[in-house]
């Protein structure tokens, strides 16, 4: 039966009078054109298990190449260089490809590199991932044309982003990532223009998508979130219509399978645990010093008086704050937090009548009960700090999407 199809669709191919492999979709019944979108979904899960295997297959090869290598004369020194381009690859990939252009092995555009890392044979996945996300000329000519070399025709954005992510390793810098997601959702929407309104939408999408499946699939992320929850998150995105069901559904049930981690990927930026803890704080106006409980969550730092507490007595937000180590006579392994900008640190409290008020502080002085915890929390804050431009660049753009959204719907609306 595949085969009779096979025929059916290479007749309509042959006939059709576009291109060979955008032959008119229209030209078949609706049945076969489902079916032909199953055959190509199928396709390309296959092709990509088929990758994963040859990825795993790879690095056998290329341990058995090094050996060879070893006693084999002049003969060979094509895949001789051709082993030492890849290995100088795996520990640089500049120079690796350097070496590989010297040699003759490859050219010096961007579609022959780009074709060389998507066979990636031999190669490392993190080093793919950061010549890709390179921020030079070149290196974005070759990401460009190496997102070209994946088809994403007909599939849905779960699958395109699972083979897209598997031919390499997001890096953990938030530039790269979003130049090189950028990438994709403006391919993926070329090939599938009436899925998105634009494609801000489908980049937004397509990282609530890897967050949700990481948390969904990765024992170590404690409050997953719920499928509900993450359709209200995204709520409004896609030009207020709400997410396709097979979309949400597909996300639940088959994870994705990412490159191995090395502690420095997309997964470790979103998901890094925070930190609670107990630890001594000083007091504002009277230096005195009270136990207190700490939550440090979403560029956060939250104090409680006891661990069951659900309102907090106290809030820090994180914006513009600086943590720095201190001795102090009366505490040992001591912290501080400190505003960088003006004398105050921006902060609300609970006074001793239940009222919310502003904080005091010019400085928030703790104390940890071990110097390893006291290193631990500076290195948490200052992490959730840090993770700012991560989440701007986000929000920024979900911003935008919503804009251009709201933006169509107004026209739709005004024309009708
Ligand atoms: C209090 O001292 C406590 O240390 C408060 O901490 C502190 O508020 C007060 O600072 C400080 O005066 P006494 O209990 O000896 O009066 P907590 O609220 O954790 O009990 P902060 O702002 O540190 O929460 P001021 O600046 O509010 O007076």
């Amino acid at each position: 039966m595949w085969k009779e199809f096979d025929i059916v669709v290479r007749k309509k191919m042959s006939t059709s009078s576009h291109n060979s492999d955008t032959f008119n979709l229209t030209e078949l019944t609706p049945e076969q054109q489902k079916m032909l979108i199953d055959i190509r979904r199928r396709k390309t899960e296959l092709l990509l298990e088929i990758q994963q295997l040859k990825d795993a297959l790879g690095e056998v090869v290329a341990e058995m190449e090094n050996m060879d290598t070893a006693d084999e004369g002049k003969n060979n020194t094509k895949a001789k260089q051709m082993s030492i381009g890849r290995k100088k690859f795996n520990m640089d990939p500049k120079k690796g490809i350097e070496y590989l252009i010297e040699h003759g092995l490859l050219k010096c555009t961007a579609e022959d590199v780009a074709q060389f890392l998507c066979k990636g044979e031999g190669l490392n996945k993190t080093a793919i991932g950061d010549y890709l996300g390179e921020k030079n000329d070149f290196n974005e000519k070759v990401l460009k044309a190496f997102v070209e070399l994946h088809d994403f025709t007909d599939l849905i954005l779960v699958q395109a982003l699972r083979q897209f992510l598997w031919s390499f390793r997001l890096p953990g810098e938030a530039q790269k990532i979003d130049r090189m997601m950028e990438c994709f959702a403006q391919r993926y929407c070329q090939l599938n223009p009436n899925i998105f309104t634009n494609t801000d939408t489908c980049y937004v999408l397509s990282f609530a998508i890897i967050m949700l499946n990481t948390s969904l699939h990765n024992p170590s992320v404690k409050d997953k979130p719920t499928v509900e929850q993450f359709i209200s998150m995204n709520r409004g995105i896609n030009n207020g219509g709400d997410l396709p069901q097979e979309l949400l559904i597909s996300i639940k049930t088959e994870p994705f399978k990412i490159p191995e981690d090395d502690g420095n990927d997309l997964m470790h930026t979103f998901f890094n645990p925070d930190k609670e803890g107990w630890l001594w704080k000083q007091g504002g106006r009277y230096k005195s010093w009270k136990r207190r409980w700490f939550i440090l969550n979403d560029n956060c730092l939250y104090y409680f008086e006891y661990t069951t507490d659900k309102e907090p007595r106290g809030i820090i937000p994180l914006e513009n704050i600086q943590v720095r180590e201190v001795s102090d006579r009366h505490k040992h392994h001591c912290f501080e937090l400190y505003a960088s900008g003006s004398d105050f640190i921006k902060a609300c409290k609970t006074d001793s009548e239940g009222k919310v008020v502003e904080g005091k502080h010019t400085v928030y002085r703790m104390s940890a009960a071990t110097p390893e915890e006291k290193d631990e929390w500076i290195k948490c804050v200052r992490q959730s700090i840090s993770h700012n431009p991560f989440y701007d660049m986000l929000a920024a753009r979900k911003k935008k999407a919503q804009k251009t959204s709201a933006h169509h719907h107004h026209h739709h609306h005004s024309k009708s």
